[in-house]
């Protein structure tokens, strides 16, 4: 895992845009955004355990796996959503980042490859992308019932009770 602040110049959003500058697992930590490091299956059953995690799916995200949807796919993801639940996320392989928000609305990049672990809080606003290698396979894991509809950044999201909450426990 490399996280570091995103330079928001032009680009494939699949290109590295490191601005050289990088956030420490602290400074995520202070926003909710928890990172592990789980070298096996088991360690992700214990975690899954210990938060209350019931369900879980995979993801292969690729030209070979999505076909013609793949440009589609990789473009929605990479729009600025929240969920109204915990989000975990754990790479079985491959590379792939998340953004997330900082305090300041800037963009934070986390680069995350085979074996690491994210866990981001309901309510933070981020998005995600592949990186020039088009390639990533990725557990997903829901405390209940699959409901991870991504809700896009929008005037009424700004004010949805997840994200007030968010804003007033973690930002504060
Ligand atoms: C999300 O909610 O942002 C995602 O699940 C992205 C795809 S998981 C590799
Ligand atoms: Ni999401």
């Amino acid at each position: 895992m490399r996280a570091y602040w995103y330079d928001n110049l032009p680009g494939d959003q699949r290109e590295p845009h490191d601005s050289g500058n990088i956030v420490s697992e602290d400074k995520l930590a202070s926003l909710g955004v928890l990172y592990k490091h789980l070298p096996t299956l088991e360690a992700v059953d214990a975690l899954a355990h210990e938060r209350g995690y019931k369900n879980r799916d995979q993801v292969c995200v690729s030209p070979e796996t999505m076909g013609a949807v793949y440009e589609e796919k990789v473009k929605s993801f990479f729009s600025e959503h929240l969920h109204e639940d915990e989000e975990i996320r754990y790479i079985l392989d491959g590379e792939g980042y998340f953004d997330v928000r900082g305090q300041q609305d800037e963009w934070i990049r986390i680069a995350l490859r085979k074996d690491d672990m994210i866990i981001l809080p309901a309510g933070i606003y981020h998005r995600f992308t592949t990186d020039s290698k088009n390639y990533v396979k990725a557990m997903r894991l829901f405390q209940d019932e699959p409901k991870w509809t991504p809700l896009n950044r929008d005037a009424e999201v700004d004010v949805n009770p997840h994200r007030k909450t968010y804003v007033d426990t973690v930002l504060k």
